[in-house]
């Protein structure tokens, strides 16, 4: 399937279209001086034209949150005690790193009241005022002058009001804006406004930009579902010619009848007119809205070529009345084709190029939803400086800001519609209001953003069935699976009559998946769009990473012909939970703790099966920033979720962010991991670092342990013994001859006091006598179990019973195992820390291990019940060995195999 050379106009809306006339061809060619490179730090979007004014509404805002009486959309009402806030504002705030909601969180949802004091708005004859919003979670109601001007739903899209006929001549002007983010359920005021549910929070608010335009009765239309009123494609690219269709929709508000002519223009980056048309005026009667389509050419264009080119041209129509030049707008072109391809995956400009990259929301701790224009470039540089090339808008539609961002940086975008999670609250069919809701937020979408030349796929939605799943699933299995099919084949129809330059997506939670949530019954949905997006959690939500293989593989023979994606994989991870070896024990991924090692390790596992499979076209990491969501305590975490690569703060970077860094940036990079794991639990360890350095050496505290090369852009120098105290280790490699270092302090704990291992688990312990476990290593064989890892947040408590550290046993390997202990060589006491799982009496009862110490038998037919006197019941078991080269422990026990909770290993007395 080949996109981006579609027809370059959009189909004609309505009886009312009256098609002005194709206008004149002028080109420009190839003797024109050669554009310079984009600057992805220009401002976002050429100055607006004298013709339209456009006056920023920031600051002179009064809020309350709640409830209000009726007389505070009048003007007279007394706002002198609400709070003044200027925009970006929203109320809500949260997530944070502790165990509970912190102090200054606000989860409240509800309806925020905003005041502002226009002042006198002198409107000359035959101008119109239009107040524009930029995004208001979730439902706006505009009063001026305390008369509704009319409601908005949909927390991410710009929306206009014409407030001319509101305004009151010679007289301060009241604006009051009712902004309502209650919970989506029955009954409430968002049950119809997508999306009913997800994983995140819509932050209530006027949370991105209030602008009033003062336009022309005629002009371009600003009342075009948010739209910019023109809407460029580029119908057919190649090296030495581009098509360029400008479809450029008037309105006329006025009382009467104009005659206008439309003069069309390309600048290059440089701001030098390299192609224009004009067309003859013609007649727009009064109330008449009419698109005309004019197209322009380039030769030899310089192409926006991603990342490495991410050059733009702008076009500029200019609207005229006679010689007066009545309204302009100004918009991005990015000369490029593209297709996503069933075997080739991704293709710009008629080469394949590997996608790679990461989906981000639009939220910042302490800021919300209520991000300034440095925050949106603080993110972007982050992105790019990981060498992402590709960016999933997760949940919605993402800022005007944004976007433009991304054409300036080259990313390859995945705009996405907020149908997310479900389609009804039960197992009904969606409502009626509610596919229109989606019907205006896509056309929303898709007419706001046609112009970003980094736009390349719209999503029209995202795991719709998955709340009917997680409902049934509640239920024991019972519950019929959602009815959202033809909610999405309606939706998808409605995207690729709009654009037919785009293909549509769908992210799939569950198709051939071994999650709980797959349900049997369950409608397919990825016959539906023209690229199947995938979101896959092996080795996090279930399965290992490395079966992520053998399920692209078989959907891929499902849906030979369509390209597929994988739209979202990942893993959480803390900055203050550590694992000594991310293959000790199983993570609760819904709960904690999430190991900073484990997150690494996911993505490292993933990421070796997603590099391979070529026919993908691309993946993006499930998230670029840890962001909030009320329904999450987890890793160290309150609402938030933490599978971010980079810190909810963006100050952070988690050891993952290095790893992709490292395979996918052109920087020289070298970066030890493990740099938050200070204290560490034992004092033998594989060093390891991410580089994309083809080797790299390696010193302790001075003292060189050894070059090893980067299979897979990972270093790794097994075994590295510490000494007592502080450690410094320092890396050093060199790329494209430019020395590279990194080092770091870790303490360890002395090796004459032994190992002290706790088996079965991802961290480590310290029990109630003080005592130190480390998180389950130096194992080979056996697996990890933990007891009742239950509940969607927390784990309940080991209830096993005859010690005070119950916890201890709360985790075991099991089946026929080895542990390697590198201590050095002396006379130690091991105690074996065990008991018997099985509650079942005839299994319990057949329990009979034996543990060999360095080959000779140390336990030999040991029945754990029957020592306990019971299943759930700690014992002990004690003896002394003399350890040379290492201590071998080997665990077996026929069909139910040994078990073992800890092992703690001393100096003999
Ligand atoms: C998903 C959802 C996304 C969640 C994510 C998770 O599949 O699409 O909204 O945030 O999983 O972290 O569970």
């Amino acid at each position: 399937m080949t996109e981006g050379r579609g027809t370059g106009s959009r189909a004609l809306r309505g009886a009312a279209a009256a098609a002005l006339g194709v206008a004149v061809l002028v080109t420009a060619g190839p003797g024109l001086a050669q554009p310079a490179a984009a600057d992805p730090a220009a401002p976002a979007r050429p100055a607006a034209s004298d013709a339209r004014k456009v006056m920023e509404l920031g600051t002179g805002w009064r809020f309350l949150f709640g409830d209000v009486p009726d007389s505070v959309r009048t003007p007279e009402f007394d706002d002198s005690r609400w709070e003044q806030v200027s925009l970006p504002h929203s109320w809500n705030r949260m997530g944070n790193y502790a165990p509970v909601r912190a102090e200054g969180s606000d989860v409240r949802q509800g309806t925020g009241w905003y005041r502002m004091r226009l002042g006198e708005v002198a409107l000359p004859r035959g101008k119109r005022a239009i107040l524009q919003f930029d995004g208001v979670g979730a439902i706006a109601d505009l009063w001026v002058n305390g008369q509704h001007v009319g409601q908005h739903k949909g927390a991410f899209s710009r929306f206009r009001f014409d407030i001319s006929d509101h305004l009151k001549p010679g007289q301060a002007n009241i604006i009051v804006v009712r902004a309502d983010n209650s919970k989506p359920e029955k009954g409430s005021s968002t049950e119809h406004v997508i999306p009913l549910g997800g994983d995140f929070f819509i932050h209530g608010g006027l949370y991105r930009g209030v602008s009033l335009i003062e336009v022309d009765a005629a002009s371009i239309d600003l009342m075009d579902h948010g739209g910019p009123g023109i809407y460029v494609s580029t119908p057919s690219v190649t090296p030495e010619k581009a098509e360029v269709a400008v479809l450029t929709r008037l309105r006329n508000s006025g009382q009467k009848a104009r005659k206008l002519a439309v003069v069309t223009r390309i600048a290059d980056a440089d701001g030098r007119t390299v192609a224009s048309a004009s067309g003859p005026a013609r007649r727009l009667g009064p109330g008449e809205t009419s698109e005309l389509t004019t197209p322009l050419s380039l030769t030899n264009p310089r192409l926006w070529q991603g990342r490495s080119d991410p050059y733009l041209y702008s076009v500029t129509v200019e609207l005229r009345d006679g010689a007066r030049v009545i309204d302009s707008v100004t918009e991005p072109l990015g000369v490029r084709s593209f297709a996503w391809d069933a075997d080739q995956g991704f293709i710009l400009n008629g080469k394949p190029m590997r996608l790679h990259g990461a989906s981000r929301h639009q939220d910042w701790q302490g800021k919300g939803w209520a991000l300034t224009a440095e925050d949106h470039a603080t993110d972007m540089a982050i992105m790019a400086e990981m060498g992402v090339n590709t960016v999933r808008h997760a949940h919605y539609q993402h800022a005007q800001e944004w976007s433009d961002l991304a054409d300036r940086n080259g990313m390859v975008v995945k705009a996405e519609l907020p149908f997310v999670h479900q389609s009804a609250f039960d197992e009904s069919l969606p409502a009626p209001e509610l596919v229109a809701n989606a019907r205006q937020q896509l056309l929303e979408l898709i007419r706001q953003n046609y112009n970003h030349p980094s736009i390349m796929l719209w999503s029209v939605g995202n795991e719709i069935d998955i709340g009917a799943a997680i409902a049934a699933l509640m239920k024991g299995g019972k519950g019929a699976p959602a009815k959202s099919r033809d909610m999405l084949v309606e939706l998808n129809a409605l995207a690729k009559q709009e654009d037919s330059t785009r293909p549509t997506l769908y992210a799939d939670c569950c198709e051939g998946t071994p999650s709980p949530l797959a349900r049997p019954g369950a409608q397919v949905l990825n016959d539906i769009t023209d690229v199947v997006g995938l979101n896959r959690y092996f080795g996090w939500y279930y399965g290992q990473p490395q079966d992520l293989s053998r399920a692209l593989t078989s959907l891929r023979s499902r849906y030979p012909d369509r390209p597929m994606a994988v739209t979202e994989y990942g893993a959480g991870g803390a900055f203050s939970q550590h694992t000594d070896n991310p293959l000790g024990g199983p993570v609760n991924a819904n709960g904690r703790p999430h190991p900073e090692e484990f997150q690494a390790w996911v993505h490292e596992q993933n990421w070796k099966v997603l590099k391979q499979a070529n026919f993908l076209s691309t993946s993006w990491i499930w998230n670029m920033f840890d962001f909030a969501s009320t329904s999450r305590e987890e890793g160290e975490a309150y609402d938030l979720n933490d599978k971010g690569l980079v810190s909810y703060d963006r100050k952070t970077r988690k050891d993952a962010f290095y790893f992709y860094k490292a395979q996918w940036s052109e920087e020289p990079v070298l970066h030890l991991t493990g740099r938050r794991y200070i204290d560490r639990a034992y004092p033998v360890l594989d060093v390891r670092a991410y580089s994309n350095a083809p080797r790299a050496s390696l010193t302790v505290n001075g003292q060189a342990i050894g070059t090893v090369d980067c299979p897979d852009r990972i270093c790794v120098w097994p075994g590295v013994r510490l000494r007592a105290g502080d450690n410094q280790i320092a890396a050093s490699a060199e790329r494209g001859g430019k020395a590279l270092t990194d080092s770091l302090t870790w303490t360890a704990p002395d090796s004459a006091n032994g190992l002290h291992v706790r088996a079965g688990h991802l961290t480590g312990q310290t029990t109630s006598a003080g005592l130190r476990f480390g998180s389950d290593n130096f194992f080979t064989g056996g697996k990890a179990s933990e007891l009742r890892m239950a509940g969607r947040t927390r784990i309940a408590p080991s209830n096993v019973t005859g010690t005070t550290d119950p916890e201890l046993y709360a985790s075991y390997r099991q089946g026929a195992f080895t542990y390697d202990l590198p201590l050095p060589d002396g006379r130690w006491t091991v105690t074996l820390h065990l008991f018997e799982p099985e509650t079942d009496a005839a299994k319990a009862a057949a329990r009979s291990m034996t543990v060999r110490a360095n080959g000779k038998p140390v336990l030999t037919g040991f029945n754990p019940a029957k020592a306990g006197g019971g299943s759930l019941k700690a014992v002990t078991h004690r003896f002394d060995v003399t350890s040379s080269g290492g201590l071998k422990l080997d665990f077996s026990g026929g069909d139910g195999g040994a078990v073992v909770s800890a092992i703690s290993v001393s100096p003999a007395r």
